[in-house]
């Protein structure tokens, strides 16, 4: 195979980017391989921020957010607060691939799930409704945003090919209707032919205010290297939305350049992510940055 390299958020990052990489092996296109490397965590249940598994919000709905790019054409498709469907991914790469429209939310994406013949499932897992039970006694709020978000992001790279997505089921116990970074193209996730791909996980309503991604490939479009734009973006964060204690919004963001450089950066310390690089798979963990 020629140079290829995958890369993807959290421990679970793994799974998809085994996933991706068999596909690729055995001759996909990397849009195949992406979506299916991120279903496969969508449909793993034991994931409780992502698909099938995902946690609820705070009425008892578990609503999903997703969007792919690819770079190639600057094509992309995103759907948010989707109810009833299993795998976000593929209906935003259907969004991408048949409607002129960037995005699509709550009811009118799952009509349009529905229309393009994706099963309703059941999204609430036994485990997650049991979790909601529990919250809805107390009503308290996550006690550890470390346990409260991880959106499954993952890039592949070819020397002709980039192409990103992501999938989440958002904050736990999130208001119904919000809708996170993951499904706005510049916030959750970013590509550009020219430049490189960039996709993020963290708290998404912070990842948002700041167009995060965005600004990771305007920075590689300036001539940054992929390490120095994810560390400049995460600053930038860091500096416009942490707390009167100084504490940074939970935010990591993953990008390689239209040259296969690669990039990673957190706002927090041991953000795990998968690395493959055509020949090996390792899993990598980024410190916190520091200095704003
Ligand atoms: C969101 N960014 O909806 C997502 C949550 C997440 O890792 O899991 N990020 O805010």
């Amino acid at each position: 195979m020629s140079r290829v390299l995958l890369t993807a958020t959290w421990h679970f990052g793994r799974l998809a980017v085994e996933r991706a990489f068999n596909l690729l092996e055995q001759g996909a296109p990397a849009l195949d391989a992406l979506e299916a490397g991120i279903n496969a965590v969508e449909l793993d249940e034991s994931v409780q921020s992502v698909g099938y598994g995902g946690l609820p919000n705070r009425a008892g709905f578990v609503e999903l957010d997703a969007a792919i790019m690819d770079a190639r054409g600057h094509r992309s498709g995103a759907v948010a607060a989707l109810r009833g469907f299993r795998r976000p991914i593929s209906v935003a790469r259907r969004v991408m691939e048949v409607l002129p429209h960037a995005l699509l939310v709550g009811d009118g994406a799952a009509d349009f799930a529905r229309e393009q013949g994706f099963e309703q499932e059941e999204t609430l897992s036994p485990s997650a409704s049991e979790q909601w039970l529990q919250w809805r006694e107390t009503q308290a709020p996550p006690a550890d945003v470390e346990d409260n978000h991880d959106t499954v992001g993952m890039i592949i790279w070819t020397p002709d090919t980039i192409v990103v997505g992501c999938s989440t089921s958002g904050l736990k116990w999130k208001y119904p209707g919000r809708v996170g970074d993951s499904p706005i193209v510049g916030a959750g996730l970013y590509a550009d032919e020219a430049v490189g791909a960039a996709v993020a996980t963290g708290d998404g309503d912070e990842i948002s205010r700041v167009a995060l991604c965005a600004r990771v490939v305007f920075l590689m479009e300036q001539g940054s290297s992929a390490q120095d734009a994810c560390d400049e973006a995460i600053r930038y964060l860091m500096r416009k939305r942490s707390d009167e204690k100084g504490t940074p919004p939970h935010a990591a963001v993953l990008a390689v350049r239209a040259d296969g450089d690669f990039g990673v950066a957190a706002s927090y310390a041991k953000f795990p992510y998968a690395l493959h690089d055509g020949h090996s798979l390792t899993m990598g963990e980024r410190d916190a940055i520091v200095s704003t």
